[in-house]
């Protein structure tokens, strides 16, 4: 069984969330989903406005993810994928080359275009709507 790791935030979740968890899920067997912390989203300069319990619950409703826990720190990229004895780390190409120092192989998705959690808060903040 070939398993997939992904990380992500998933603020306000999106149409771009969605096509990365599918495109994972059909490079392997078995999906698992590490999903930031509220305070290392601070710590990587963004606040989210979904708190993690409730972003929790969404990705664990996505029928493409198999399994989810919390991740706590970039650095420990490595160890999560030793622990989840994970083959592959799939992630969006806004990463690209960031974590090509962990122990499998990882690739690197072209982002869904024309939409991201910044656009969208930038879009409400504007008033861009009826
Ligand atoms: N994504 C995408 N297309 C978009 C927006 C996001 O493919 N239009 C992808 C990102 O590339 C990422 C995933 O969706 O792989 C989650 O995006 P974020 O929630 O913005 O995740 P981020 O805060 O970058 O956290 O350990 C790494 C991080 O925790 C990733």
């Amino acid at each position: 069984m070939k398993k997939i790791i992904t990380f992500g935030t998933y603020d306000l979740f999106h149409i771009g969330h969605l096509n990365i968890l599918k495109r994972a899920k059909a490079l392997g067997d078995y999906l698992i989903v590490g999903i930031s912390s509220d305070e290392l989203n601070i710590k990587k300069g963004k606040k989210s406005v979904i708190p993690l319990e409730e972003r929790v619950e969404i990705i664990k409703a996505i029928k493409y993810v198999d399994e989810i826990f919390i991740e706590d720190s970039l650095e420990l990229k490595d160890e999560y994928i030793k622990k989840y004895n994970a083959d592959l780390l799939v992630m969006g190409d806004d990463w690209k080359d960031k974590f090509n120092w962990v122990s499998c192989p990882v690739i690197y998705l072209d982002r869904t275009p024309n939409i991201s959690t910044t656009q969208i808060k930038e879009y409400i903040h504007n008033k861009n709507y009826n």
